[in-house]
Parts: C-alpha cells; sequence; structure tokens
C-alpha cells in the first residue's frame, strides 16, 4: 500500500505507471460473478475483501459482511484516509464519515465523528436503534459511547507528523491517487441474493473543519436498491455529492445499463457539472442483482477489488476517462 503510493507520487499519471500496473494485473475490468461477490475500492479493499469474504461464504449476510470489510481499514493505521491513521483535518482532528445500507433499504450515517474506531459499526446503529438516518460531530459521539463504543486517539503519530509538515504551507491542493482519495467502498451479493454496502474515509485531509463528504451521503457516496443493485463511491466528494453519483449509476443500472456503462455514464456527468474535473479523480464501482458488476473512474489510477467464487479477490485497474 504505501509502496503504491510512494510510487503514485513520483510518478502519478505517468504512461509509465499505467503500462506497469496494466501489465501486472491482467485482469478483466468487469464481469460477472456466480454466487456470492464483493467488490471494494482500491488496494485497501483487498484485505477487507478478505474479511467479507468470510462471512460471505458461509452463507452469511451481506449486510454483516460490508460491515466486517470495511472495519479492515478502519483499524489498519497505515491507511492515511480511513478510520484509525487517517489524516486529519487542518486543525489536527480526525473526523470520520461513514455510513451503511441493506437489502431493504434500511441505512444508518455518521458524519464529523471523532475519536471512534469503527465508524461503520456506530453507522450501523444509527440504522438499528435510533428513527433516524443521520447522525453528526456530537451528537453521533454521543449516541457512539451511549451504545458502548471506546473513545480513543485517532490520531497516529505518522498523521501527525504529515499534518505539522502541511501546516508549514498550509496549501490546500489534494493530489490525485495519492493521499486523498482513497475512500474505502465495498458492495456485496450474498448467497440469498440480497445487496448491502458500506463507505467509510477520514474524507480528504486538511479539509476546512466540519466539512463532510460524499461518503456518508446516502446516494452520493453508497445507494443499494435489492431491486437492482448497488454502487459505491470514492474521489473528490463534492463532485459526487453534486451528481448524486451512487444513486444515479444504481438507475442507470435500473435502466439497463450494464455496472460499468452505468458507472462511466456517471463519470460523464461529473465532467460536464463540475467545470474543474480534469484536477480531481472521481472512481464508482459497481454490483447488479444478476452478479454483474463493474467500475469506471475519471482519472487513470483507480483500482478495485473483486472476490467472488470464481475471482480469488483479484486487483483490476478501471478504465477511465481521461487517459
Ligand atoms: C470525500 N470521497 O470525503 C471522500 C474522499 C475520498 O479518501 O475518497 N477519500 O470526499
Amino acid at each position: 500500500m504505501k509502496k503504491r503510493r510512494d510510487f503514485l507520487r513520483l510518478s502519478a499519471l505517468s504512461s509509465l505507471f499505467l503500462t506497469r500496473v496494466a501489465g501486472a494485473r491482467a485482469a478483466p475490468v468487469s464481469g460477472k460473478a456466480a454466487g456470492p461477490v464483493v467488490i471494494s475500492t482500491w488496494d485497501h479493499g483487498v484485505p477487507a475483501n478478505a474479511a467479507a469474504w468470510a462471512v460471505l461464504s458461509q452463507n452469511g449476510r451481506a449486510l454483516d459482511a460490508v460491515e466486517a470489510g470495511v472495519k479492515v481499514p478502519e483499524a489498519d493505521p497505515k491507511v492515511n484516509s480511513v478510520g484509525y491513521g487517517g489524516l486529519p483535518d487542518r486543525d489536527g482532528r480526525v473526523t470520520l464519515d461513514a455510513c451503511i445500507m441493506d437489502e431493504r433499504g434500511n441505512c444508518g450515517s455518521v458524519a464529523g465523528l471523532e475519536h471512534i474506531l469503527h465508524p461503520v459499526s456506530v453507522a450501523r446503529r444509527v440504522m438499528e436503534d435510533t428513527p433516524h438516518v443521520m447522525l453528526v460531530g456530537e451528537g453521533a459521539l454521543a449516541f457512539a459511547l451511549s451504545k458502548g463504543f471506546k473513545k480513543q486517539n485517532l490520531l497516529t503519530p505518522a498523521a501527525e507528523k504529515a499534518w505539522k509538515e502541511w501546516l508549514k504551507t498550509a496549501r490546500y491542493a489534494p493530489k490525485i491517487n495519492a493521499e486523498n482519495h482513497d475512500t474505502i467502498g465495498m458492495v456485496a451479493l450474498d448467497a440469498a441474493g440480497n445487496l448491502s454496502g458500506a463507505c467509510t474515509t477520514s474524507g480528504l485531509a486538511y479539509k476546512m473543519h466540519g466539512r463532510v463528504g460524499d461518503s456518508p451521503i446516502i446516494g452520493a457516496g453508497l445507494y443499494v436498491d435489492n431491486e437492482v443493485g448497488a454502487a459505491t463511491a470514492t474521489g473528490l466528494g463534492e463532485a459526487v455529492i453534486r451528481t448524486v453519483g451512487s444513486f444515479l449509476v444504481v438507475e442507470l443500472m435500473r435502466q439497463g445499463k450494464t455496472p460499468k456503462e452505468a458507472c462511466r455514464q456517471a463519470v460523464e456527468r461529473i465532467t460536464k457539472k463540475f467545470p474543474a474535473y480534469r484536477d480531481i479523480q472521481i472512481g464508482f464501482v459497481a454490483l447488479h442483482k444478476n452478479g454483474q458488476y463493474g467500475a469506471y473512474a475519471l482519472q487513470p489510477g483507480f483500482n478495485y477489488a473483486v472476490y467472488s467464487p470464481t475471482v480469488p479477490n483479484q486487483l483490476t485497474d478501471a478504465e477511465s476517462w481521461l487517459k
């Protein structure tokens, strides 16, 4: 993971990078799974998928699989864009956004949550134990504590060091595919044919305190419709919110588009509605109810992990709008 990031920093969008990665992973950019399947964003999707697969392969529920899956990067201090180890906002505070959605359309979400290791599990409790969908900031923290979650410091020494380095110039210029776009979004189909999804992030590094991205917003960072399919997003949340990206992907699948084509059209929509699209990254992954899956990104460099009975937890590079 770190190696990949370092490499990306050095040669972010170079053709050299593209050639090497494409050569290393000669996998299809979309496919169809027979049986349960789980798909998630970026390299950290691989260990996350493995945890989800432990649930799915035992005929577990997709909802339990996605929660177990995304908890892996949430707890990994080396993943600097999700949970523990996430880069802080410009005030040095690690604020977390997460949501979860099940096959019945139930959903829960937290935004701007501090000090709690597993925001996705708090989101699930919001879904299951409250009449609400979304809790934010202090209210979300109070709710989490009332449910027995423990308060802890999520700012690792490495993240604190990076933040202090950033403070020297305090220049806000998120780097594509490097430190700012590695939200984990995960969607899964279980053996019973039901879909669920989860999405969790520390959001953009050095964002304004209080900024909320797409990741905890149902319809933007994640959407599940058990009649059709599920989708999740990564990248600059402001662009995804504007286009209600994940809902759009699911609606395009409802209209008959394949998952990959639905993701492509959602990216195309962003290029029309977000004039600065050349400077940002967006990636979508989608899973159809029938087991078909796909992905598409705005810029090269977005990859996703697939685990199914026929795909052994493999990373695939998504095709992109910009070459
Ligand atoms: C956000 N979508 O907060 C997230 C960014 C991201 O890793 O993907 N971060 O806008």
